[in-house]
Formats: structure tokens, sequence, C-alpha cells
């Protein structure tokens, strides 16, 4: 263990673009607790990602701050990595500009998530939207990352990073790590409560579908009684009955258990009692969580000062890669 400490670097980001899901919470921060005392980890607010499609100005000041709040109420612990927000370190933008010049419009083009997206903000196709993959390949290449961890979701995202550090280093030189998708097994796809086929998703329009990290106790109980299931009454974990397994998942992951001892609690009781217990432990994990959330976001000095200090470290690891690339690349520094 003590070997892989400080060697490897993670690199990951959420984007301050609506409230977390459980899904958001089992699927990625949860496991950022977990590996920041094993690797230098960089977690971010992805602040320049979310204005690819349209925010409010004063809302997306606001989701910044509470998801920094939120990550630190989860457990990251600005201690042991470096928690800062991307627009507040400039080399994300520029060797962007620098990577734009290595990737190709039919790459970008063919992303599913701009596809989707561009159906989805028919309005809005603007080139940012396009160039999404690009920053987030910056993102990541700046630290050097080893490991980037994410949901299934993203790892075309990953595949095009790849491609692009490589394509640099052939072109240029050795100047990029090229990192690799970190996918846990384990809570990688938390589904929708009304829709169990289909993933949980912060933007989902129906809001029983989705259980937020900021919801209260009624909303929780509510949205679980609701969920989908089926007829047969046996609480058991298979393909058959994805709304059931989807709800024993969540059990289990909150309750820290595997999902056959979840199934050996809710032996012989039915499903109306199993909701309950679904909803009384979520509950119960997240409360701490915004009780933590609320004092951190009535501390705003503290707050400030986490996110100074983490852009202030990002910059000093982003500036060392950004003057490697411009080296490369020939631009002149007056040396
Ligand atoms: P949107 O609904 O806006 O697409 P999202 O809920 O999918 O958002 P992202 O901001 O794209 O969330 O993802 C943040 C992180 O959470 C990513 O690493 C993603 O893979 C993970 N994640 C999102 N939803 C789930 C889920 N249902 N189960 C497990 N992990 C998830
Ligand atoms: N696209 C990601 C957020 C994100 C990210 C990153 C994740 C932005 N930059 C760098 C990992 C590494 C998302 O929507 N989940």
């Amino acid at each position: 263990m003590e070997e892989i400490r400080e060697e490897k670097v993670l690199y990951s980001a959420v984007q301050p673009s609506g409230s977390l899901t459980i899904g958001n919470y089992i699927g990625a921060i949860r496991n950022w607790v977990e590996l920041q005392s094993r690797f230098t980890c960089f977690y971010a607010i992805a602040d320049m990602h979310a204005i690819t499609v349209r925010q409010e100005p004063a809302l997306l000041r606001r989701r910044t701050l509470e998801l920094a709040a939120l990550y630190i109420a989860c457990g990251v612990d600005p201690e042991k990595c470096t928690l800062y927000v991307q627009s507040n370190v400039p080399a994300h933008a520029e060797l962007a500009w620098v990577l734009n010049t290595v990737t190709y419009v039919g790459e970008m083009e063919r992303m599913t998530q701009f596809k989707d997206k561009s159906a989805k903000h028919a309005e809005n196709v603007n080139m940012g939207l396009m160039d999404y993959p690009v920053l987030m390949a910056a993102d990541i290449l700046l630290y050097q990352a080893h490991l980037v961890p994410v949901g299934i979701d993203q790892r075309q995202h990953l595949e095009i990073t790849r491609d692009i550090a490589i394509r640099f280093n052939n072109r240029y030189g050795e100047t990029f790590r090229v990192p690799e998708a970190y996918i846990l097994k384990e809570g990688a796809k938390i589904t929708s409560l009304q829709d169990p086929l289909h993933k949980m998703s912060k933007s989902d329009e129906n809001p029983n579908a989705s259980v937020y990290l900021s919801d209260d106790k009624d909303t929780i109980m509510r949205k679980f009684k609701r969920a989908v299931t089926d007829s047969d009454n046996r609480i058991v974990a298979s393909e058959e009955k994805p709304g059931v397994t989807n709800l024993l998942n969540i059990y289990a992951s909150f309750k820290g258990c595997s999902v056959p001892e979840a199934e050996k609690t809710f032996e012989g009781k039915g499903y109306g009692d199993f909701k309950l217990a679904v909803g009384e432990t979520v509950a119960d994990a997240l409360a701490p969580i915004q009780a933590e959330q609320k004092r951190l976001l009535a501390d705003k000095g503290y707050l400030a000062g986490v996110l100074k200090k983490g852009a202030e470290t990002a910059s000093y690891t982003a500036r060392k890669t950004l003057s490697k690339v411009f080296r490369k690349v020939g631009f002149y520094r007056g040396d």
C-alpha cells in the first residue's frame, strides 16, 4: 500500500450543473474519498464544462460553492487532496487551445455525448459543446494523471484523451502521460427509480426518478415508496427484476454490506417493508452529509480558503506541463 501512495496521480471532476443524485454519490464521489489516501488526487469542479449548456450565472456560482461544500461533506479531505474550481486555473483553457490543433472535427462530431446533447439543446449547439472532450483531455493531461475514476458513461471521453495524448507525443516528442479510465464495478450504474433499465441521472425530467443528495426524509421515503418494482413479491437480485435489484444495490451501498447479505435481511418480507427500509437507510446516511454541507456553506471564508489553496497547488503542477507544451510547439518564451 505504502508504495502506491504518492506515486500515482488521480484526476476527476463533476460539473456543477444540477443537484447531485445518489448515483453520482455511489458511482463517483464516495470512491474519491476512499482513493484520496492511496493516491495523489486532484478533484475539480468543472464549471467551464458546465457553461457548454446554458446556465444562469448567479445559479452557477452558487452551485459551484455548494458542490465544493458537498465534496467536503461527503468526506473529500482538502488536506489529503487538491480540491479546486476549474476556471480558477487558466492553464486548462490554454492547453485546450493547443490540443485543439491536434484534434479533428470529425472525431468530435462522432462523440456520443455531443450527439445526445446537440439533440437535447438543438437551439444551442455551440463550439464549446463540441470541444467539451478536448477541454476534458486538457484537465487530465495537465496533471500527468495515471488514473481517472469515472462512471461508464465517460469511457469514450477517456479514449479520445488517450488518442490526443499519443498523437501529441508522436508529433512533438514525449510530453504527456497516457491516462487510463478507472471504472469501479460496484455501483458503476445506479438506475432510475421509475425506469430501472436506465441510469439515474441528475438531469432527468421526472423528479421521482432520482433521489437527490439534498432531498429531505419525507421526499426520500415518498420516492422509494413509488419506486417501480414488479408483481411477484420476492426480494432477490436478478436480471428479470431490475427494480428490486437496483433497490438492493442502493441498500447494500449505503449499509456497507453485500447484496446477498441484503437479500438475507429481507427474506420473507414484502415490498412495502423493503422500500421503507431502503428509504430509512438512505435518509439516515444522507442526513449527516446534508447537515455538514449546510454548516460548511455558512462558513464561506473557509470554503474560499480551501478553493484558493487548491487553485494554487493545481496551478503549480499545471504550469509545469504547460511550459513544456509551449516549448515543444515552438512558442517564443523570451529565452
Ligand atoms: P447528467 O444527467 O447531467 O448527464 P449525470 O447525473 O450523468 O449528469 P455527471 O455529472 O455526468 O452526472 O457525472 C458525474 C459522475 O457521476 C461521473 O463520473 C458519472 O460517471 C457518475 N454517475 C452519474 N450517474 C451515475 C449513476 N446513475 N450510477 C453511477 N455513477 C453515476
Ligand atoms: N465530463 C465529466 C466531468 C469532467 C471530468 C473531467 C471527469 C470534466 N473534466 C476530467 C474526469 C476527468 C462528467 O460529466 N462526468
